[in-house]
């Protein structure tokens, strides 16, 4: 069974519903209310430590960092084969996680300060 923890104001999160989209998988949808710190309270951190979206529970065991969710469900579930495999377009979807904290905690990348 997959459950994705996320919400719809995350990029991240987004990309991974795309790959879910994708290969028609099913998947339950928990969503994480970053406004009301949700990602902070003790029962999330759990499973991601950083206190970030997404996360992605497959049987019970979670998996962190959006770009490592989408190569997880590449290995995992490998049909359809990922349209992602264009070197250029692969390398273009690794750099879409958020590199930076969403402005709900502040920020920790200087530039965005
Ligand atoms: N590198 C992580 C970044 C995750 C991340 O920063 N997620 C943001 C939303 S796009 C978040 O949960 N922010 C909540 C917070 O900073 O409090 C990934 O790609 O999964």
């Amino acid at each position: 069974m997959l459950a994705l923890y996320h919400t719809n104001i995350s990029v991240c999160a987004q990309k991974v519903r795309l790959v879910l989209a994708e290969k028609a998988l099913a998947w339950e949808s928990r969503v994480v209310d970053l406004i009301a710190g949700a990602q902070t309270w003790p029962d999330y951190v759990a499973l991601n430590p950083k206190g970030v979206v997404p996360t992605l529970v497959h049987d019970g065991r979670p998996i962190v960092e959006s770009t490592v969710i989408c190569e997880y469900l590449d290995d995992a579930f490998p049909a359809p084969p990922p349209r992602r495999s264009d070197p250029p377009i692969r390398w273009s979807a690794r750099g879409c996680g958020c590199g930076r904290r969403s402005r709900t905690r502040g920020s920790t990348s200087p530039a965005a300060r």
